[in-house]
């Protein structure tokens, strides 16, 4: 009876042991999303402080909860290189940061390696909107001033590489009005001078283009009488 209590003192400490073990990553490295296959992401053998020929005696095997192998160990050279695409749009949708966590196994004895990776994220998405064409019904009475909020672009990656800024061609009867705050940017239409829909001057239909981050989408701008 002795004997098994001191066993499962002893399995108690173990697994203490391994909790305040997993607390945080012994190394951690950054890598850009969509890097070629067998990019160096770092040298594991280095930064964990083992021997490469441990590696390769002691079998060291990188292990994850991910479906997909992300990353493999040279255990000749203790190279952690990346082994699939790695999409942090996919991986992280919405978050502004993503990382990736490995464990990292060696046996006789048995060690483990706790091993984070964040995805440092590219500009691979451009900005767009959701609908096409945007109606705005604006009254020939509305006066000058009035403001319209346009809808909002979207664009899944995160930070500067999403939407920062709206643009406006030139013309006579709007200008815009950019908020940008936090991750996200909107914009308002602003009359500029009143619209009159018997001037024949005055197009019934009115293009504005609204730059998205240097990326250009056109929007119509239907004018129309009181409605
Ligand atoms: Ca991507
Ligand atoms: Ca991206
Ligand atoms: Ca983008």
């Amino acid at each position: 009876e002795m004997g098994i209590r001191l066993y499962a003192v002893w399995m108690l400490c173990a697994i203490l042991l391994c909790l305040s073990d997993w607390s945080g990553a012994q190394v951690s490295y950054s890598v850009s999303e969509e890097v070629d296959k067998g990019s160096v992401v770092g040298n594991i053998a280095k930064d964990l402080n083992i021997q490469t020929q441990q590696l390769q005696e002691r079998g060291f095997r990188i292990v994850s909860a991910y479906s997909k192998k992300y990353f493999e160990a040279n255990l000749r050279t203790g190279l952690l290189t990346v082994n699939d695409r790695i999409d942090r749009e996919e991986l992280c949708p919405n978050l502004p940061k993503c990382s990736l966590n490995i464990e990292g196994l060696l046996s006789h004895p048995m060690n483990i390696y706790r091993i984070e990776v964040i995805i440092v994220d590219i500009n691979d998405n451009a900005p767009s909107f959701l609908e096409q064409t945007h109606v705005f019904n604006i009254s020939e009475s509305s006066s000058t001033g009035e403001r319209y909020p346009l809808p909002v672009a979207q664009d899944a990656d995160t930070g500067s590489n999403s939407v920062k800024t709206y643009k406006l061609s030139p013309n006579e009867h709007f200008s815009i009005d950019v908020s940008s705050g936090g991750e996200s940017a909107f914009a308002e239409l602003v009359l500029q001078k009143a619209l009159d829909r018997e001037k024949q001057t005055l197009p019934p239909i009115v293009v504005i283009q609204i730059l998205v981050l240097l990326e250009l989408a056109a929007y119509v701008l239907y004018l129309c009488g009181p409605c």
